[in-house]
Parts: C-alpha cells; structure tokens; sequence
C-alpha cells in the first residue's frame, strides 16, 4: 500500500493526501516531523514524500504526477494536453509566486518569530505584483481552473487559506480579498475529502503547537 509521508498541519502533504482522497486510492499515513524524516527518501529533509512499491518519492507536484500517471481512475488533469497545462500553470503560479512568497512571512505570522520590516515590504510588493497575475488565470467557475476539480484544486484548497491568513496577519489585510477565494473555499468545504483533509490537519495543528511549546 502507499504510504503518505510527513504531517497533517503541512499545506504540501494535505495538497497529496486530497489528490489520494479525490483518487480514491488506499493509502497509510505514516508521521514524520521535520527532523525526523528518512533523508534517503527525502533529501532536503521535506515533507511529503511517499513510499511506493518501486520506492520513495518527494516533491509533492512530483508525487501527484506520478499518482495521476499511475492510477487512471477519477482523473484530475484534463485529457486534453493544452487544458492539462493550463491546469499545471495555475498549480505554478500558485506554488512558485504565491505560496513560496508568503512563506517568508509564515515564521512570524505562525511560529512566533520575526520577519524584518525589509522583508515584509519586499515580499509585499511581490505579492502585489503576483497575486493578480494569478487572478487572471485563475477560473473560481466553480473550480480553480474551470468546470472540474484537478490537481490545480487540491493546491488551491491547501495553499489559498493559508496566504489569506498570513497576510492578515502580517499586513493587516488578507490580499486575496479582491478575489473570490472565500466563496471557492466554502464551496469546495463541501466536499468529503475536503472536510477530511481539514479535519485531520486541526488536530495535527494543534498537536505540533503543544510539541514546539
Ligand atoms: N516543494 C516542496 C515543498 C514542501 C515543503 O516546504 N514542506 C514543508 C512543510 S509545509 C517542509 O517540509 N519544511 C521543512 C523544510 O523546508 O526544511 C513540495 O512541493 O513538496
């Protein structure tokens, strides 16, 4: 059987667990903190990462292009090659200008430590500048990237709700008011795996605050 590697409270490793869920594929999770990972399966020291039958994989866009290659069922990319780029060029934005952006803030906003005032504004202006850039790509009709639910969804759902907190947090003002990420959520809220995913990633929230205390 698969087995899902990392944490609960982990935006990327909930990004895979939903792509599992969605699949319908039987999967164990197996926990593993930050500093306890196995570095032979995860060489950065990252989470996720996944143990197959053919051995471990890391890189959580990597591991889903490989779940979706492997296993047809309930597809969540397009069969169409153009509207399966589409699809991976939301995930990118997403990922490489919103997500990795943020997370210089996420130390403060989250962890109780400090962000200098030179990195809150150089990543502000990033993210003024990056933000709408996504919101001309970005669908919301109902799903992130059209009329079904992708891979582009199962990193919306994990990445989205944590941008619009940090950035409350840290500036005051969540920055992706000015899109329809509130209503997206809710709607995709609905959905069993969706529930699930954040069920289990409270509890593994509040589980890893009382280890850092
Ligand atoms: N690009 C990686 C990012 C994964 C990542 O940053 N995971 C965080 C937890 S949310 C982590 O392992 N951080 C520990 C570290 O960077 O040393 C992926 O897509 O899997």
């Amino acid at each position: 059987m698969l087995k899902l590697c990392g944490f609960a409270a982990s935006n990327y490793y909930n990004k895979v667990k939903l792509a599992l869920l969605e699949k319908n594929l039987p999967f164990e999770e197996v926990l593993a903190w930050i500093g306890e990972t196995d570095l032979s399966a995860s060489p950065l020291g990252k989470v996720p990462y996944i143990i197959t039958d053919a051995g471990p994989l890391c890189e959580s866009e990597t591991i889903v292009e490989y779940l979706e290659a492997t296993y047809i069922q309930a597809p969540l990319l397009p069969q169409d090659p153009f509207q399966a780029g589409k699809v991976r060029e939301i995930i990118t934005f997403l990922e490489l200008y919103l997500e990795l952006t943020a997370r210089e803030l996420y130390a403060e906003a989250f962890f109780g430590g400090k962000v200098s005032d030179r990195v809150k504004e150089r990543q502000r202006n990033l993210l003024d500048k990056y933000i709408p850039a996504f919101g001309r790509l970005a669908k919301f009709s109902p799903y992130i990237a059209g009329d079904s639910f992708t891979l582009a969804d199962c990193a919306a759902v994990c990445h989205l709700p944590l941008i619009s907190s940090c950035t409350k947090i840290i500036y005051g003002e969540d920055l992706l008011a000015g899109l329809p990420v509130k209503d997206y959520l809710k709607a995709m809220a609905e959905r069993p795996s969706v529930q699930k995913v954040n069920a289990e990633r409270k509890a593994n929230t509040e589980l890893m605050l009382s280890r850092n205390k």
